[in-house]
């Protein structure tokens, strides 16, 4: 085992294909008969795409059956990514990709008179994920794939993904997500690997004859969980690693047991509705829901997972548990999944016997944490009182994790009990609080933050003493993306002209960009691939239109803000620098600047008001101004419904200006903000997450930093901020707040969008959006001048394609594996491409 170090660049190059057109159009047409049921006459682009995806199946299925059986052979250490969210988006493309299949199915469906690119638009997205954490771990999973990594995601099979966006008069509107209405050809079910998951109930506590105690769980309550296998198609297409999802369903198992005790068991005994555990995903994005349906969610998940995951080992190990922190390693996405440790703890200890030391030796060396977030409102915590309710185990076993870690505190820092107070896994409090960061860090032997900044972070505010307690646990993995995905499949056009200058290999070793650097200013190069960015607008701007019927000159800049709708991402900041303009146009019709399409996208969690606020103001400033023939071309503003992953693949390659403009300190890191600079775009963006690092690759003349620090808004917190002062001492700043309290954007109903005036001014700023307006708008004139300069403006906009190369997904991977995981590449003998 542990064979080679993982390397993206010496693991699979695509596959030298064999498979001819005319084989893989008999493929596809003896699926359409043989297991669709239909033929070449009835087949409508539905049936196509499931035909096509049954064609590329064989090929997944064959990799994945060789991918199992070697790493079972080789008996090989594994990674278990444990994450409540994984937004896959689209899976057919990107499994053609990587089996070289691409230009062979398409040539073959269009003998058959079908365009692949409808074919493509048919399959739902996979939406099983809120915004950056669900879509990280997707790229995560297709690296760990294609660097032969032997990896498993665990996660939840949700019935309903985040939900569609609608746009009705200007308002969000959720409509359910049904991403498996008519069947996912990409799933395989697994009834023989079912497990059982207890809830509710209560502790018994044993006295054997030795003076021993032994604790049992009965449970109240207990449900099947039933997996969904989604193969993981690596790069080159030799290695196939699994996503298991988990559905819930009601266990045929009646608890005897619970039954007989009678009436004390009855009070306390809870019945769940089996299905409702994994019907949908809670769509708060960066907010703890605290909601009793969500928990039971995390613990099923991980609950079915350690018992897979112990299944496999015992296959090889029996109850040898000597050898488990040498063959396993999970890593927690963020704490959704922090459950997990009690979870083993009483695994090891109640079922498998261990003494409490060798349990606990075994459980931190297996897990580690990733914190994606210091905003409060994330940061987990239960109240004890549920925990005991549902998992009453659970609790007893995080109260002795506490009470041992809280001696090793007193150590360190003898009688210091504000110490042990901010140091415990429980909060006191009028309702006693469990913090699920806290038992991460205690159950972990690694925590990472997400970008260097956000580690620093974790490290000064979020987790200092731990850091002085253990100063080599908390550690930085820098997010990447995958270039697959976020390059090839997505910008077909920009990866050819890639492919003629730098090779064909980029896509595994992004480094190789680089030899673009060299072509930054030379005129042919750059004309080449500008046109590649106008042709790549054009199919925006058709989008555009045909979604929202808006017609957008391509001409203009495409500035581009694409996230999840939060106040700390600031689309009111740009919100307000287009009011700005439109103001400044209409004060002088001269005014000069250079024609701006300003493109949003994003969606809001249900129950976030002032969210939901911002994108009716987007939507109502959008109308006024696109229908004002004052304005005529010069500027337009447009936002795109049901932001989703192949929304983003259409967005991001005709982005000429990339917004990245949130608060320092509060965007962990972004990954929006590498794709778009990957294809060709220019960040405008504060000092914050992974900007810091996208500004030290292609360095300060081709990125527009502005703003804040962190240090500045700590300096300005410090001194009293009153957002006041810059709406009295700035003109244009206050008739813009001013504006949003008339009927102007509204007519007939003044004050539709005073909120945000009010959030602003009378709810303090909280992410200090007037303190950063004005430098915002100056370093938004210095994009406009920079963008009319033709030749200097490709230059930026090459130079950003060719300096992504730290931000590959293979990189973050390759981090995980040097510094917390330990993980041996597993290579898999490359099959007969059919
Ligand atoms: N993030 O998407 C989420 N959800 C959360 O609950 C907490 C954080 C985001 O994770 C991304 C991946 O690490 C980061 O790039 C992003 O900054 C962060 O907001």
């Amino acid at each position: 085992m542990n064979a080679k170090v993982a390397n993206a660049s010496q693991a699979s190059s695509l596959p030298d294909v064999k498979i001819s057109k005319g084989d893989f159009k008999a493929a596809i047409i003896r699926h359409l008969h043989s297991t669709l049921g239909t033929d070449e006459n009835k087949a409508n682009n539905h049936a196509w795409w499931k035909a096509t995806c049954a064609a590329i199946q064989e090929n997944v299925l064959e990799g994945l059956r060789r991918t199992q059986k070697t790493h079972y052979m080789n008996d090989t250490r594994a990674v278990h990514y444990f994450s409540a969210e994984f937004l896959m988006g689209r899976l057919l493309s990107n499994n053609m990709q990587n089996f070289g299949l691409y230009d062979v199915a398409q040539g073959a469906l269009k003998e058959l008179g079908v365009e692949l690119a409808d074919v493509l638009e048919e399959e739902p997205d996979m939406a099983l994920g809120n915004g950056g954490l669900g879509r990280l771990a997707a790229c995560f999973i297709d690296s760990l794939a294609t660097m032969e990594l032997p990896a498993i995601g665990y996660g939840i099979h949700y019935e309903h993904g985040l939900f569609r966006q609608e746009i009705k008069s200007g308002a969000q509107i959720e409509r359910p997500d049904s991403w498996r209405d008519y069947g996912n050809p990409w799933e395989i079910c697994r009834p023989e690997s079912i497990q059982e998951v207890s809830l509710f109930g209560y502790v018994e506590t044993k006295y054997g004859d030795n003076g021993g105690i032994q604790k049992e769980w009965h449970p109240g309550s207990i449900v099947k969980g039933v997996p969904w296998d989604i193969p993981v198609v690596g790069y080159g297409g030799k290695t196939v690693n699994v996503l298991r999802l988990w559905q819930s369903e009601a266990s045929d198992y009646f608890n005897w047991d619970v039954f007989n005790a009678g009436g004390y068991v009855d009070a306390q005994r809870e019945n769940i509705q089996a299905e409702t555990i994994s019907k949908v995903l809670y769509p708060n994005d960066e907010t703890e829901a605290g909601k009793e349906l969500r928990l039971i969610q995390q613990y099923f998940f991980c609950s079915c997972s350690l018992k897979d995951i112990i299944r496999r080992y015992k296959r090889a190990h029996g109850d040898d548990w000597s050898r488990f922190k040498e063959q396993v390693v999970i890593q927690l996405n963020d704490t959704h999944p922090a459950i997990a440790i009690p979870e083993l703890m009483r695994i090891l200890v109640d079922r498998a016997e261990l003494d409490w030391d060798t349990a606990w030796n075994i459980s931190t060396q297996v897990f580690a944490y990733t914190n994606h977030t210091l905003l409060p409102e994330a940061l987990e915590k239960w109240p004890a009182r549920m925990l005991e309710k549902i998992l009453p185990r659970h609790l007893e076993i995080i109260y002795e994790i506490n009470h041992r870690f809280m001696n090793e505190v007193d150590k360190k820092w003898p009688g210091d009990n504000s110490k042990k107070a901010k140091l415990s896994i429980i909060e006191e409090g009028p309702e006693k609080m469990v913090r699920m960061g806290h038992l991460s860090v205690i159950g972990s032997f690694k925590v990472n933050g997400v970008a260097e900044l956000h580690s620093r972070l974790v490290k000064e505010n979020l987790f200092p003493d731990f850091d002085a307690l253990w100063p080599d646990k908390l550690t930085n993995v820098t997010n990447g993306i995958t270039p697959r995905r976020w390059l090839k499949a997505c910008n077909p056009l920009l990866s050819e002209l890639v492919d003629k200058k730098v090779g064909e290999d980029w896509p595994l070793n992004l480094k190789k960009l680089e030899g673009l650097a060299n072509h930054a200013t030379n005129k042919t190069f750059q004309k080449a691939f500008m046109n590649v960015k106008q042709k790549n607008k054009q199919l925006l701007a058709d989008e555009i239109f045909a979604s929202t019927g808006i017609k957008v000159d391509t001409n203009a800049i495409f500035d581009i803000q694409i996230k999840r709708l939060h106040e700390y991402k600031r689309q009111h900041l740009n919100l307000l620098h287009i009011m700005a303009l439109y103001r400044r146009i209409l004060e002088n019709p001269d005014y000069d600047m250079h024609p701006r399409v300003f493109i949003f996208a994003a969606k809001a969690a249900p129950g976030y008001k002032l969210a939901k606020d911002i994108i009716f103001a987007i939507n109502k400033v959008a109308d006024k101004i696109n229908n004002d023939p004052r304005v005529g071309n010069k500027l337009k503003v447009v936002f795109l419904p049901n932001y989703r992953v192949s929304l983003a693949e259409k967005m991001i390659p005709a982005c000429d200006v990339s917004e990245q403009i949130s608060t320092a300190g509060k965007e962990a890191s972004g990954t929006g903000n590498m794709k778009l600079a990957l294809n060709g775009a220019v960040t405008i963006g504060t000092l914050d997450g992974a900007n810091v690092e996208i500004a030290e690759e292609v360095g300060e003349d081709n990125i527009f930093i502005f703003g804040m620090t962190v240090e500045d808004v700590n300096a300005l917190k410090a001194s009293g901020y009153n957002p006041k002062d810059y709406y009295y001492k700035d003109a244009e700043i206050k008739a813009i707040l001013d504006w949003l309290e008339t009927d102007y954007f509204t007519p007939g109903k003044p004050g539709a969008l005073v909120s945000i005036k009010q959030s602003l001014l009378d709810l303090g700023d909280p992410f200090f959006v007037l303190a950063d307006f004005r430098a915002y708008s100056d370093a938004q004139i210095e994009v406009d001048k920079a963008y009319r300069d033709k030749s200097r403006w490709a230059e930026m906009v090459i130079i950003n394609t060719a300096m992504m190369g730290k931000f590959t997904s293979d990189r973050s991977i390759q981090d995980y594996v040097d510094r917390v995981w330990r993980l041996g590449s597993c290579p898999v003998e490359q099959q007969k491409i059919r």
